[in-house]
C-alpha cells in the first residue's frame, strides 16, 4: 500500500484575524489525497508544533508583507529542524518580491497555484524543483478542483459574521493602477462555470457566503446567473465586492435582492475627485453618481459598504469630516479603513515616488495597517488624527444606530445591520485600544496575539446567524 507523504502548510500571524481564508483550501485541493496528507497550522490559532510526522514532501508558508519577518524566522527554525525538507513560500509577498523571498525559501510560488500545480507536483516527485513557479492567469477556472475546506481543522474557531469564502471569478477588466489584481490575477478575466459553482455551492447550505472575487461585478450576466445558483443553494445570504457603477442596473439589483445578497462592498475610497484621480479610480467611480446608486441599491434591500483610503492625495481634516458625514447620511453599512499602500516591486510604487514619499522601507509596514506613503502636501498628523476621530465617531454605538436609520430597513434588517457592525468594528476599536495610529510599534501586539473571539463577538455572531437564518426562512416562505 502507498503511504501518503506529509505536507505541512502554515498561515502566519496576520491582522485582522479570524476570517476563514480560501487560500489554503484552494491550495490543498490541488493535491491527491491518496498521495499527500495535508496538515494546516494557522498560527493565529495554534503554535508551531515541536515535532512533525514524516516522510515530508514539503512545507508551505503563506506570506504577506506584514508576516515577512515571522516567515523568515519560521523558515530558519524549520530548516534547522528539517534540513532536507523543501520550504516553499506562496501568497502576496512572494508574488510581489520573488527574489527577496528566495533568500529565505527554497521555492516560491508567484500568483495563483492551480496553474502550476501539476508541474510543481511532477517536479517534487522527480526531485527537480525549480526556484520559482509563476501561476499565469491564462488558465480556465474549470480546471480548478473545489476548495478543500476539510483542511481547516477547527472552522468554528473562526468568526462567522464575515461568512464562508466563495470564489466565482479571477481577474478584472478595469485598470486601477494600485490594485493587487494585476499582480495576483494578471490580464485575463476568468469565470468558474455554472456547473462548477452549482457543485461547489453544496457546502454553503445553511451558511452565509463571502464572495471574495476582486470584482464580482465585471459582468452583469455572471452576477445574475450566480445569484440564481446561490438562491438555489440554501445559503443564508451573502455579500460581495463590485464597482459601484455595476449596481446602476435594475436587473442586477433584483437578482441580488432575490438571492439574499445583503450587502455589497464598493471601493468608494473618498468623496473627492482629486483623490480618486490619484488612485486612477476615475473610470470606475463617479462621485456625482454615488448618492443616486447607493439609494437605488438600498431600495432593493442591498446595503452598501465602503473602503476608505487613509493618506490619499489631497487628504485634509475636512476630507474626514465630509466623508464621515456622507457615509453616515447614506447609511453605509461598514467602512474598511486602509492606509494607502503601493506594493513594493510594482511599477506604480516606483512611479508614486515622484508624487510623494515613502515614510519607511520596512516591508512589513506595507500592509494597509500602517502609514507607508504620504502624497506631497498630505500631513501624517492630519491622517492619524482624522482616522482616530473617524473611527471613534463612525463605529460608536449611536452612529451605528443612526446609520441604520439612514437607510430603509425592516426591523430584522436593522438588527442585522447593527450586529454586523458590533462584530466588524472590533478591528478598529483594537487599533485605538493599542494606540497604533500614534505608536505603530504596538501593532505587534495585535499581530502576534492569538485570535480569540471576545464574548461580545460570540454573542453578536450567534444572534446575527439566527437573524440570517430567520430572514432566509422568511424569503423562502414568502
Ligand atoms: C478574504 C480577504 C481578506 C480576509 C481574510 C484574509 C485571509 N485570512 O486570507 C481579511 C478580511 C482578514 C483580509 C484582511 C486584509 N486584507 Co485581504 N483579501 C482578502 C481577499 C478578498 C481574498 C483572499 C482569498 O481568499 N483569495 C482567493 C485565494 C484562492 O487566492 P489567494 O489567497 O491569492 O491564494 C492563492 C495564491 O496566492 C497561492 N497561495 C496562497 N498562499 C499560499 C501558500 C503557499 C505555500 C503556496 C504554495 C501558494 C499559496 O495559492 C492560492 C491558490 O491559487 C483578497 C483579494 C483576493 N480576491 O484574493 C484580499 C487581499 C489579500 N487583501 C488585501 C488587503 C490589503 C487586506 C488588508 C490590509 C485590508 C485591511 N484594510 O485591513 C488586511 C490585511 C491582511 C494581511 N494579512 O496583510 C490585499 C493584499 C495586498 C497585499 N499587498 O498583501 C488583497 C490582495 C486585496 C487587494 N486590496 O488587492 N483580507
Ligand atoms: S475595479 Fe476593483 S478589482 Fe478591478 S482593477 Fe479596479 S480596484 Fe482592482
Amino acid at each position: 500500500m502507498l503511504h501518503p507523504k506529509h505536507i505541512y502548510i502554515f498561515d502566519l500571524p496576520t491582522y485582522p484575524k479570524g476570517v476563514v481564508s480560501l487560500s489554503i483550501p484552494a491550495l490543498a485541493a490541488c493535491f491527491d489525497e491518496a498521495r499527500y496528507n495535508i496538515t494546516f497550522f494557522d498560527l493565529n490559532l495554534v503554535d508551531v508544533p515541536n515535532t512533525f510526522e514524516g516522510p515530508i514532501a514539503f512545507i508551505g508558508i503563506k506570506v504577506s508583507s506584514q508576516s515577512f519577518n515571522y516567515a523568515i524566522a519560521l523558515s530558519k527554525r524549520l530548516k534547522l529542524a528539517l534540513p532536507n525538507v523543501p520550504i516553499m513560500w506562496g501568497g502576496e509577498l512572494p508574488s510581489l518580491l520573488p527574489d527577496e523571498c528566495l533568500k529565505h525559501a527554497d521555492v516560491v510560488v508567484q500568483s495563483m497555484f492551480e496553474p502550476v500545480a501539476d508541474e510543481f507536483i511532477a517536479d517534487l516527485e522527480n526531485g527537480t524543483l525549480k526556484k520559482i513557479y509563476t501561476g499565469s492567469n491564462a488558465f480556465a477556472l474549470a480546471h480548478n478542483a473545489a476548495p478543500n475546506f476539510d483542511v481547516i481543522a477547527d472552522i468554528d474557531a473562526y468568526s462567522s459574521f464575515m461568512g464562508l469564502p466563495l470564489e466565482t471569478s479571477r481577474g478584472c477588466t478595469e485598470v486601477c493602477t494600485f490594485c493587487m489584481v494585476h499582480v495576483m490575477q494578471k490580464k485575463h478575466y476568468n469565470l468558474k462555470t455554472q456547473a462548477q459553482l452549482r457543485e461547489e455551492l453544496k457546502v454553503y447550505k445553511g451558511k452565509f457566503i463571502n464572495i471574495i472575487d476582486y470584482n464580482f461585478g465585471v459582468s452583469a450576466e455572471h452576477v445574475i446567473q450566480t445569484a440564481q445558483l446561490i438562491k438555489e443553494s440554501g445559503a443564508t445570504g451573502y455579500m460581495a465586492e463590485t464597482c459601484i457603477e455595476m449596481l446602476d442596473n435594475d436587473n442586477v439589483l433584483a437578482a441580488l435582492r432575490d438571492s439574499g445578497c445583503t450587502m455589497i462592498y464598493c471601493g468608494l475610497e473618498a468623496v473627492d475627485e482629486q483623490a480618486l484621480k490619484s488612485v486612477h479610480k476615475m473610470n470606475t467611480n463617479h462621485i456625482e453618481n454615488y448618492e443616486r446608486i447607493i439609494r437605488k441599491a438600498q431600495s432593493y434591500g442591498v446595503q452598501i459598504a465602503s473602503g476608505f483610503i487613509l493618506g490619499i492625495d489631497g487628504m485634509k481634516a475636512d476630507t474626514f469630516e465630509n466623508s464621515l458625514r456622507f457615509f453616515e447620511r447614506m447609511g453605509i453599512m461598514y467602512v474598511k479603513l486602509t492606509f494607502i499602500t503601493y506594493n513594493p516591486g510594482t511599477k506604480v510604487a516606483k512611479y508614486m515616488a515622484k508624487k510623494g514619499h515613502y515614510t519607511t522601507d520596512d516591508i512589513t509596514k506595507y500592509d494597509g495597517n500602517h502609514l507607508s506613503y504620504l502624497p506631497h502636501g498630505v500631513n501624517s498628523n492630519v491622517v492619524t488624527v482624522g482616522a482616530d476621530k473617524f473611527i471613534r465617531q463612525f463605529y460608536s454605538f449611536p452612529s451605528i444606530v443612526k446609520r441604520s436609520f439612514n437607510t430603509r430597513l425592516s426591523a430584522m434588517q436593522r438588527l442585522e445591520f447593527i450586529l454586523f457592525n458590533v462584530c466588524y468594528r472590533q478591528v478598529y476599536l483594537d487599533w485605538l485600544k493599542q494606540d497604533i495610529l500614534n505608536n505603530s510599534a504596538n501593532f505587534r501586539i495585535l499581530l502576534e496575539s492569538k485570535f480569540i473571539k471576545s464574548r461580545v463577538t460570540v454573542w453578536a455572531e450567534n444572534l446575527l446567524n439566527w437573524v440570517r437564518r430567520k430572514r432566509y426562512a422568511n424569503n423562502i416562505d414568502g
